[in-house]
């Protein structure tokens, strides 16, 4: 238990999550005008809380030098994540303290009982004048608290150089939790290589939003990401360019431990994609053996898809497949191990069947749950497959039958998840097969009645793919996911009712000066009045 004094419970108006959405549409709070501003920043949370209550009196919590955050054990790293957010910007020491030896007052971060409405994810965010109190039934819920509180701050808050106050948050009331399991971000280091600093920026900021998985798509035509022992080759040689002839690069084990320990340390899973049989030339070119002819090709730097196949009558290909995915799923303690599927053009459609036999169960054998693009679904996998759905229509037969069959669905509709996808015409960078997608392309949409014959009870999730043809450095990455993934992540978090475009927009202006502060170089759409 904290030691908190109890908070005081003046709030009376309950903003609804529709309620929420009318206040986000420039209707008056239900505040004095001097409590405006920071009350709005209760309401202006992304994505959308199940419920606010903003304290009708207004009132509020202020970080001083003396702000201590108070954990139970099990939460002591959020806490200390929250702490190492605070302090750049507040310039104070906030320690993370065990609430055994603390008298109270300050931040309390709780692990114990709360409503079981709330989940695995769920928590409580209760501000008043004496102090913040979070609780959730797990360190995961207090994490999402926390990216919460964040944003009950002023947008300073982010800035990671000392900055003047004064530090508050709205007194209120938030209770929260997802309405998907899975909410996903996934990135293309194969056609660029990202480092790993680059992809733990992105983590970060993907994190703000409450995503939990990140889908790292590490082989492809252009490259091989990971270091494989028993295929040395295939990093060292085959990741050692990229689109357009740069340098490439590739994760050492040693690395991409530390990436998974970095995501799940902001309760994040990671979900390694190796893309077979197609989309393999990377590997093709690295073991001649692999290839039917035994003849490698050279290594491709261009961005056409669908020419390449791993050679599916020798058996040698199914002796690689088991020593990748053996040494992948070794470096994995998430459940999935994601097997591509997509675009196998130069594969027959006889082979393609027969290869996937083959491999479903090496992915089984090791433990693990088989994620696919959704055209995997023609080698009829078994139900605990995860179908990625990345079609452009809204019905799609073996997308409907499988969910019929008891499949979860994940969903990345095309041209309304796919972070490559341009804005409009002008945009510098991206594709545009799935045509233009601005802000609000990516928000209207429910994934729970998307695509025909897929009840919401059959999603399992969202998530917003980053394909990287076009894209070089961070500064690419984070233009093309802001300000769509908070879209997606609102709609993979926040319940329907929620859903309301002239909200969202309102609360997206206000997150552009956390952006800014945070050095995020996004979109400045014309759909939204950036504050
Ligand atoms: C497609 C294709 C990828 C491209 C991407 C570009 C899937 C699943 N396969 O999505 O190889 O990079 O489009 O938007």
């Amino acid at each position: 238990m904290s030691r908190l004094p109890a908070l005081r419970r003046r709030t009376t108006t309950v903003l609804t999550a529709t309620a929420l959405a009318v206040v986000g549409a420039g209707a008056p709070a239900p505040a004095a005008p001097d409590h405006h501003a920071k009350e709005s920043r209760m309401t202006q949370v992304i994505p959308a809380p199940v419920s606010v209550t903003p304290n009708r009196h207004g009132g509020e919590f202020r970080l001083t030098p003396a702000t201590v955050i108070d954990t139970d054990r099990g939460a002591r790293r959020v806490g200390e994540y929250l702490a190492r957010v605070l302090r750049p910007s507040t310039g104070y020491r906030i320690p993370v303290v065990d609430d055994r030896r603390h008298g109270g007052g300050g931040i309390s971060l709780e692990l114990g009982r709360v409503s079981p409405t709330l989940g695995e994810e769920g928590y409580e965010l209760e501000v008043d004048r004496r102090g913040v109190e979070v609780k959730a039934a797990t360190a995961a819920g207090l994490f999402a608290g926390v990216q919460t509180l964040r944003q009950l701050f002023p947008a300073r808050i982010e800035a990671r150089t000392e900055q003047r106050g004064p530090w508050t948050a709205p007194a209120g009331r938030i209770v929260d939790y997802p309405r998907f399991a899975y909410r996903g971000a996934m990135l293309d280091v194969a056609r660029h290589f990202f480092s790993p600093d680059e992809v733990k920026r992105y983590i970060d900021q993907i994190a703000l939003y409450k995503i939990n998985r990140l889908h790292l798509h590490l082989a492809d035509d252009q490259g091989w990401r990971i270091e494989i022992e028993s295929w040395p080759r295939l990093a060292t040689y085959g990741g050692s360019t990229e689109v357009g002839g740069g340098p490439g690069g590739y994760y050492t084990k040693a690395q991409y431990r530390d990436l998974v320990a970095y995501a799940a340390e902001r309760h994040i899973e990671i979900i390694p994609e190796i893309d077979m049989p197609g989309h393999t030339n990377a590997a093709l070119a690295s073991y001649p053996e692999l290839n039917c002819n035994g003849e490698a090709p050279p290594l491709y730097t261009g961005i056409e898809v669908g020419f390449s196949s791993l050679c599916i009558e020798k058996e040698i290909t199914y002796r690689f497949v088991e020593d990748v995915l053996t040494e992948l799923a070794e470096l994995t303690p998430g459940e999935y191990l994601h097997v591509g599927g997509d675009e196998a053009q130069a594969t027959t459609e006889p082979d393609y069947l027969k290869f996937f036999q083959r491999v479903l169960p090496i992915v089984e054998g090791l433990g693990k749950k088989v994620a696919g693009w959704h055209e995997f679904l023609k080698a009829t996998p078994s139900t605990s497959a995860l179908p990625q759905f990345w079609g452009t229509t809204t019905s799609n037969a073996l997308v409907a039958e499988a969910a019929e069959r008891g499949h979860k669905i994940l969903l990345s509709p095309a041209n309304k998840a796919y972070l490559d996808m341009k804005y409009d015409a002008n945009t510098p960078l991206g594709l545009a097969w799935a045509g233009f997608t601005e802000v609000d392309d990516a928000y209207a949409w429910n994934p729970g009645e998307y695509v025909q014959g897929v009840p919401e009870a059959a999603v399992l999730g969202v998530e917003a793919p980053l394909w990287s043809e076009t894209l070089e450095v961070s500064d690419h990455i984070e233009f093309m996911a802001f300000p769509r993934l908070p879209a997606i992540a609102e709609l993979g978090w926040s319940p329907w009712s929620t859903h309301d475009w002239e909200s969202f927009r309102t609360r997206l202006a206000a997150q552009g000066p956390r952006w800014t502060e945070l050095g995020i170089d996004f979109y400045r759409s014309p759909q939204i009045d950036w504050q």
